[in-house]
């Protein structure tokens, strides 16, 4: 099964993700890796910290000569910034991060060892973890991408009709979204928030397209597609609510304006389901959003406690961003595409990428012949 897992704290020596079962002899596309940590970065209103680091990411295990070993690939990002040892404790916990509820569980006044690993900048690893199966992804024609469709309240308009599509609009925004004609508003909403020492969410949504049907099951609740992104997605720092397609809409309308009809070719009259139906791909594209709290790290702070004295005082505040909602995009498209990696080696397996490869083939010629329409009889 192909797993991973990251490991480093924010001012530690470094992040690093370690993913296991991917077949022998992929090929390994590290600078769409380091393309995808450079983006990470990036959006109007990060903070200072990102000017300090420069992400990139090294490889030290499981690759030669550019392709998979097939034992575990370890990706190393070094951190600049790493002093941690030096690093003053933090007693004030800020509310709505992991600092109060880990200091308790951990019995420390000083949250700074929650902090540590709690920081988003853990998702550097997420990123790096997520573009290495996303580029074995796309060998397949299999490409995500990620997205911001609203910001502080206001929704962004553009849609893609193809990944090409998605990346160029994308390209041309400072905030990641599919029309640049919303920026100008976006960012005035965030040099408000910033004058006010306050901070920004916003909902990101990626769409995968080229995914074949029937990656995930409907036979067991832990193989369904639609649970293992709702995980994955939720799992990120800042997501609060994750849908699928329609999502909380369709909760709204009646079954015949909901459900996507199949006309001859099995083609589909829309995409409301957002490409999953009873927990596997249908062969449209997959769409999954996820809404992004404002960071809890605000520069007029709320009022907590202090640990240390029981005294009622204002949060910590070193240094955050206003806004990451743009690099939330980013994270999302790569948690979402290791998720569809995994569920596409579960169906197509193969110990090397030449029998993965063979198994993908025989599989769509099976579907192509399904999708033909009735001949005569
Ligand atoms: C981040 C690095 C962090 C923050 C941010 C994300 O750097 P520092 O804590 O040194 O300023 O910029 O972390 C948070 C939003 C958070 O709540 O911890 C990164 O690499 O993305």
């Amino acid at each position: 099964m192909l797993t991973y897992a990251t490991a480093g704290e924010s001012h530690g020596p470094g992040l690093f993700a370690t993913v296991t079962g991917l077949p022998y002899g992929a090929p390994v596309d590290l600078e769409f890796v380091n393309a995808e940590l450079l983006r990470r970065q990036g959006g109007y209103g990060r903070g200072p910290r990102m000017k300090m680091e420069e992400d990139r990411a090294e490889i030290v295990s499981g690759v030669r000569h550019g392709k998979t070993l097939g034992s575990p690939v370890t990706l190393r990002i070094p951190n600049r910034v790493a002093n941690s040892e030096e690093l003053p404790p933090i007693t004030r916990p800020r509310p709505g991060h992991a600092d109060l509820a880990g200091a308790l569980k951990y019995g420390t006044a000083d949250a700074r060892d929650v902090a540590e690993r709690s920081s988003a900048r853990e998702t550097a690893a997420r990123v790096a973890a997520g573009a290495l199966v996303h580029g074995f992804l796309q060998i397949f024609g299999i490409r995500a991408a990620g997205y911001v469709v609203e910001l502080g309240g206001t929704p962004s308009g553009g849609r893609a009709a193809s990944a090409a599509e998605a990346i160029s609009a994308r390209a041309a925004s400072d905030f990641a979204s599919l029309d640049a004609k919303v920026d100008a508003s976006w960012r005035a909403l965030v040099d408000q928030a910033r004058e006010a020492g306050d901070t920004l969410g916003g909902v990101l949504e990626v769409c995968a397209w080229g995914l074949p049907p029937g990656i995930g099951s409907h036979a067991g609740w832990e193989q369904k597609l639609d649970g293992a992104l709702a995980r994955a997605l939720m799992s990120v720092q800042t997501v609060k609510g994750v849908e699928v397609g329609l999502g909380f809409e369709a909760a709204r309308r009646r079954g015949s304006q909901v459900h996507d009809e199949v006309s001859a070719g099995l083609v589909r009259t829309g995409n409301n389901a957002g490409g999953i139906e009873g927990g596997m791909t249908n062969g449209q594209p997959l769409v999954a959003r996820a809404a992004c709290k404002p960071l809890s790290t605000l520069r007029k702070p709320l009022r907590t406690v202090d640990l240390s004295t029981g005294k009622e005082e204002a949060a910590a505040f070193e240094r955050s961003d206003v806004c990451v909602v743009p690099a939330a995009s980013v994270i999302g498209e790569a948690v979402v595409a290791f998720e569809l990696g995994r569920a596409f080696l579960d169906k197509f397996g193969g110990d090397t990428f030449e029998e993965t490869r063979s198994r993908v083939d025989a599989y769509l010629d099976k579907v192509a012949r399904m999708a033909r329409p009735a001949g005569p009889a």
